[in-house]
């Protein structure tokens, strides 16, 4: 009898292909700790002291008595870019696919660990218009159409101005026409870039995040975010 073959998880063969797309335009993949220190998670973010993302309902914090400094499971994957910065000089174009966590009720659409793809621009004169252009090409690979974005004012400690970011493709794709909210993202703000060690008065940056098992609502018309977690081989088996 043949051995039976495994693949490759949709999460996975996602990021691999999500690599490659950045890869081709200059980005470089950067991956880091999931257990990850107030002080990078939140302070080196612009996140204030008083912030309800720093509460322990929002965010799994490790025991005081166990670590040495306040320690949480990391709630985005920024921190990983914060601590590139600090390691490079401009030009930075990085993109970082990683596991992160939230201390909330599950269901279709919410999960309290899941996958987030951050992305990062850091050079002179970089301003919003690259950011569209950057997420129409990136889109227009991954669903395979013509893919077009929008910005709608939003606000996030991390950048200034924020955007939430729609999009709509055109093309053979089951979404084609319709405007879908798909993630958020900004110019970097100056005290996060100074942070680094990089002179907001000399160089600026995009970012940009997105949950990966929501793009893959959106790649494969899945509908439930759990089936990615389930382990269920009747789920995995059909990608
Ligand atoms: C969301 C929003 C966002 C970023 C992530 C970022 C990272 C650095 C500096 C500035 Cl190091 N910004 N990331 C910016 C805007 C939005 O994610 O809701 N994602 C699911």
């Amino acid at each position: 009898m043949e051995t039976p073959k495994g693949h490759q998880h949709p999460l996975t063969q996602m990021i691999s292909e999500i690599n490659s797309i950045f890869a081709e335009i200059g980005f470089v993949f950067a991956e880091g700790p999931e257990a990850e220190t107030e002080h990078y998670n939140f302070d080196m973010l612009n996140v204030p002291k008083d912030h309800p993302a720093r509460d322990m309902q929002d965010t799994f914090w490790f025991r005081s008595d166990d670590v040495k400094e306040p320690t949480v499971l990391r709630t985005h994957t920024s921190p990983v870019q914060s601590r590139y910065m600090e390691k490079h000089e401009p030009p930075i174009r990085v993109i970082v696919p990683g596991k992160v966590f939230r201390n909330e009720a599950t269901d279709a659409t919410h999960e309290a660990q899941f996958h987030q793809l951050e992305g990062l621009y850091v050079d002179k004169g970089v301003h919003m218009g690259h950011l569209k252009g950057t997420l129409e090409h990136f889109f227009s690979r991954f669903l395979d159409g013509e893919a077009e974005v929008r910005f709608r004012p939003s606000f996030f400690p991390f950048v200034e101005p924020g955007v939430e970011v729609d999009m709509k493709v055109t093309g053979e794709s089951k979404l084609a026409g319709k405007w879908v909210e798909i993630m958020g993202a900004g110019m970097v703000h100056p005290n996060v870039l100074r942070d680094a060690g990089i002179d907001p008065e000399v160089y600026s940056g995009f970012a940009f995040g997105m949950g990966i098992d929501r793009m893959g609502f959106m790649k494969y018309g899945l509908n439930d975010v759990r089936d990615l977690y389930s382990g269920d081989l009747r789920f995995v088996s059909q990608f």
